[in-house]
């Protein structure tokens, strides 16, 4: 699991005016590990539109050998066969998710505290997600910036569950999170917004692996 989470992008139709098959065509090429389809935001899309998204950027993972995840949707992640689906504090319960999904798919799980890891790897999570690291736009209820303290405290604790930073992470702190403890760093805009989303994956990838633009 650790080294599927080293580079974690999550995207979705509302994160970008682009295409979202080219971006993430390009984001696979630059180096990603794992890939999120996160349909939420003002403007999503729902439904069969939804459907035919996931299903599209779905293949494309395929091809590359790439895990797919589903973000909240735990109907969708089924129909498609995802490789796994990521809940949120405030999504479905995930112990209820575990139960759904069964033992082999990955399950996800956003947690802010070290209660919330606690809670998460009772429920059956394979990882966590933590966060926000740094201040974000991208997800318009974030809770409040933790910078890597909670983090090193999970760590100190010797709590050592897969464990994905996010929220505001670039080429330029992403060594942090994984010298505080993180086996990976999970982003939108740091690769979605990019120019050239291939280079800045790249640079992203090799901070992460060997702390090296
Ligand atoms: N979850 P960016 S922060 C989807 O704190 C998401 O749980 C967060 O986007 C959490 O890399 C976030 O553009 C948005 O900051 C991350």
């Amino acid at each position: 699991m650790r080294d599927k989470l080293a580079l974690y992008f999550i995207l979705g139709s509302t994160n970008t005016d682009k295409n979202l098959e080219t971006i993430l065509q390009d984001a696979i090429d630059g180096g990603i590990t794992l890939f999120q389809f996160r349909e939420k935001g003002l403007g999503a899309k729902i439904g069969e539109e939804k459907h035919e998204l996931a299903k599209l950027l779905q293949q494309i993972c395929r091809n590359a050998k790439i895990p797919f995840i589903v973000n909240d949707d735990v109907e969708l992640a089924l129909e498609l066969d995802a490789d796994g689906i990521h809940v949120g504090q405030e999504d479905e319960d995930a112990q209820l998710v575990r139960k759904k999904i069964g033992s082999d798919k990955i399950l996800g799980v956003s947690a802010h505290s070290v209660e919330d890891v606690c809670r998460a790897m009772e429920a059956g999570a394979d990882y966590i997600g933590l966060g926000p690291i740094f201040p974000t736009t991208s997800k318009a209820d974030a809770k409040e910036v933790q910078g890597v303290k909670v983090l090193k405290q999970i760590r100190k604790q010797g709590i050592d569950i897969p464990i994905v930073a996010i929220g505001g992470i670039t080429e330029h702190n992403a060594r942090d999170v994984i010298l505080a403890g993180a086996d990976g760093i999970s982003v939108i805009s740091a690769i979605a917004s990019a120019s050239d989303v291939k280079n800045a994956t790249a640079r992203l990838k090799g901070m992460v692996m060997h702390g090296v633009k």
